[in-house]
């Protein structure tokens, strides 16, 4: 079992583009286990991007994390890692195939639209900075069958 935190950027708020974003990792049948809207503090954003601080597009992504507000999801599941990045695309919406999240609604790497976890690790850590533990559900779902053998 993994675990994967995903942000809905403050651009995907702002450009109404929640439902649709939420509708395809729903579809593709992931587990949402926690879901909150926020907006994150500077101190919060350096966190989360901490192995990014130094990098010249730092300050901007701090900046632009903490523009507005955010919708943050935990999602559990075996291979969660994967499939989400999968399905979210390429860093560079330039470059994100057509079908990916990042590839149908964006046209540049400073507004990408998406965050989701790069390992499982980071995953664990990434959820646990976000969501307390009593914010996450344990339920199990009967459609669960229908999706993993
Ligand atoms: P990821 O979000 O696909 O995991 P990372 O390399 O971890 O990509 O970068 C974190 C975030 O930093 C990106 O999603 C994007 O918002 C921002 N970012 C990365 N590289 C650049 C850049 O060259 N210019 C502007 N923003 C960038
Ligand atoms: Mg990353």
């Amino acid at each position: 079992m993994e675990q994967s935190l995903i942000i809905l950027k403050p651009d995907a708020l702002q450009r109404g583009l929640v439902g649709p974003i939420l509708t395809r990792l729903e579809a593709r049948g992931l587990k949402f286990v926690g879901l909150k809207l926020m907006q994150i503090s500077s101190e919060l954003a350096h966190k989360h991007y901490g192995t990014h601080e130094g990098k010249p597009f730092f300050a901007g992504l701090v900046s632009y994390i903490t523009s507005g507000p955010v919708l943050v999801v935990a999602v559990a599941g075996k291979d969660v890692i994967e499939i989400i990045r999968s399905t979210v695309g390429a860093t560079n919406p330039v470059k994100a195939a057509p079908g990916t999240i990042r590839g149908d609604f964006g046209v540049n790497i400073g507004r990408n639209l998406i965050h989701a976890s790069d390992s499982p690790e980071n995953g664990t850590q990434e959820v646990a900075l976000f969501f307390a533990k009593n914010e996450l559900l344990t339920v199990e779902r009967s459609v669960d069958q229908w999706i993993t053998e």
